[in-house]
C-alpha cells in the first residue's frame, strides 16, 4: 500500500518535512479554503501540487472535494453546484490526481465531543459521548422535536449529564459539535445549525439515498472520463445525528452505493474507523466483499464503548481487526497486480493521532497530529511488513 499522510496545506502546523520524516511518500490534501461547494480553480490546485512537489513528495488523493448541501437536499441551486463539483473534479484531474475521496453526510461532517480525551497513557484521544451528543442535541440546541429521536432512558441520562455540566462544560461541548473539525465543510452557529437541520427536517433515508445516487449518475461518468477514481467516505460516526438519516453507514448502504452505479469510478474510502465504530458491520467481510471497489484506507480505530459512544484507540488495538483489514487489502492489491492494473496500490494514510509527546503543547488539528500519527504509520508499516514477510504470496 502507498504510504501517505493528510496535510491541510501551508497553514498546517505539522509541515512537509514531517511527513517525509514519518515515512510517507504519497500526500492527502484537499484546497481547505474553498469549501462553499465553489469549482476550484485549476492554477489554485496546481499550486498546492508544486508546493507538495517542492518537498519532494506526490499528492496522492484529494481529500476531500466537498458536496453542497442543496445537492444532498436536491434543492435551490443543487444544479449549479454539481456543475462546479465537476469542475473541481475536472481541475484535479488535469493536476494528475486521480482519487477523490468524498461525503455525503447531511448536515455535519465528522464529529466527536471530546477533542482531549486523557488516556490511561497520558496521551489524549478523540472520542464520541452519545450521552454528551444527546444533552447538547436537547438541550443546549434545544432543536425542535429532538425527544422524539431519543428513548426515553437516553433522554434522562442526557437531562442529567446536561445539569451536572458547568458552563464552561457546555461552551466546550457546543464549540467541539458544531465549530466544524478539519476537513469538514464549514462550522455553524448555534442558529445556522438550526435554520439548516429544519431545511433537511422532513427528509427520509430513501430520498437522501436517491439524492446520492444521482449525484452518482452525474458525476461518475465524468470521472471515468478523466480517469479518476471517487471514493466515498463512510458517515462518521455511522448513525443519525440531530435526527437526520445517514446512508454510508452498513454494508448494506454500501451495497446500495456501488449497485446504484456500477462503475469502477465509483469506490469507496475505507474508513476502518467509522465502519468499525459500529458493532454490527463486520469489517472483514466488507473489506472482502468491497475490495475491487476501495481506493483508498484510512487506517485507524476506535474502541465501542456501548450506548453509541466510542473513543479513538492505538491504531492497532481496539474493538476492529487491523491486521486483518490490511491483510485483505494487500491480497486486493495482488489481485490487481495479476490483472495488470496500474493502479494497483491501495494509498493507506494513518488516521487520527493520539496527543503524544510534543504534541502535547502544539497547536494541533484535532485528530491530525505529528508524534501519534508517526507511531500509526510506524506501527501499521510493521504489520504490512510483517504480513509481506510471513505470507509468501503477498510479497512484493
Ligand atoms: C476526518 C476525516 C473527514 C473526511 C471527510 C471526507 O478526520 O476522515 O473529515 O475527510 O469526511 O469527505
Amino acid at each position: 500500500m502507498k504510504e501517505t499522510w493528510r496535510w491541510f496545506g501551508p497553514q498546517d502546523p505539522v509541515s512537509l518535512d514531517h511527513v517525509k520524516q514519518a515515512g510517507a511518500s504519497g500526500v492527502v490534501s484537499a484546497l481547505q479554503h474553498l469549501y462553499r461547494g465553489e469549482a476550484w480553480p485549476l492554477e489554485e490546485v496546481l499550486k498546492r501540487k508544486a508546493e507538495i512537489e517542492a518537498a519532494g513528495l506526490i499528492w496522492s488523493v484529494v481529500e476531500s472535494i466537498p458536496v453542497h448541501n442543496s445537492i444532498k437536499l436536491r434543492t435551490g441551486s443543487f444544479r449549479q453546484f454539481t456543475e462546479a463539483w465537476k469542475d473541481s473534479l475536472a481541475a484535479t484531474a488535469k493536476a494528475g490526481i486521480k482519487i477523490v475521496c468524498y461525503n455525503f453526510m447531511p448536515g455535519v461532517d465528522w464529529t466527536r465531543t471530546d477533542l482531549r480525551w486523557r488516556l490511561p497513557s497520558t496521551g489524549f484521544a478523540l472520542r464520541f459521548d452519545g450521552t454528551d451528543f444527546a444533552a447538547y442535541d436537547l438541550f443546549l440546541l434545544q432543536r425542535p422535536s429532538a425527544e422524539q429521536d431519543y428513548p426515553a432512558e437516553r433522554i434522562a441520562a442526557a437531562r442529567a449529564r446536561y445539569e451536572a455540566m458547568p458552563e464552561t462544560g457546555r461552551d466546550d461541548l457546543e464549540r467541539t459539535i458544531i465549530a466544524g473539525l478539519p476537513g469538514a465543510e464549514a462550522s455553524y452557529t448555534r442558529t445556522a445549525l438550526l435554520s439548516l437541520l429544519s431545511e433537511y427536517k422532513s427528509i427520509t433515508g430513501g430520498e437522501l439515498r436517491a439524492h446520492l445516487i444521482a449525484f452518482l449518475r452525474e458525476v461518475v461518468p465524468v470521472a471515468e472520463e478523466l480517469g479518476v477514481r471517487l471514493a466515498i467516505h463512510p458517515d462518521d460516526p455511522p448513525w443519525s445525528l440531530f435526527g437526520l438519516p445517514r446512508v454510508v453507514s452498513t454494508a448494506e448502504d454500501v451495497r446500495a452505493i456501488l449497485a446504484g452505479v456500477d462503475s469502477p469510478a465509483n469506490g469507496l474510502t475505507f474508513c476502518v474507523g467509522s465502519y468499525g465504530a459500529r458493532a454490527d458491520n463486520d469489517l472483514l467481510a466488507m473489506v472482502k466483499e468491497f475490495a475491487p471497489r476501495i481506493h483508498f484506507a484510512h487506517l485507524r480505530q476506535v474502541t465501542r464503548e456501548g450506548d453509541r459512544s466510542f473513543h479513538e484507540a492505538e491504531h492497532l488495538r481496539g474493538s476492529s481487526d487491523m491486521a486483518g483489514v490490511i491483510c485483505a487489502l494487500l491480497r486486493e492489491e495482488v489481485r490487481r497486480k495479476s490483472e495488470n492494473r496500474p493502479d494497483y496500490e491501495i494509498p493507506m494514510r494513518p488516521d487520527h493521532g493520539h496527543l503524544l509527546a510534543d504534541d502535547i503543547l502544539r497547536q494541533v488539528n484535532p485528530g491530525y497530529s505529528l508524534v501519534g500519527r508517526l507511531k500509526g504509520l510506524a506501527e501499521l508499516r510493521g504489520v504490512m511488513l510483517g504480513l509481506r514477510y510471513a505470507i509468501p504470496e503477498l510479497a512484493d
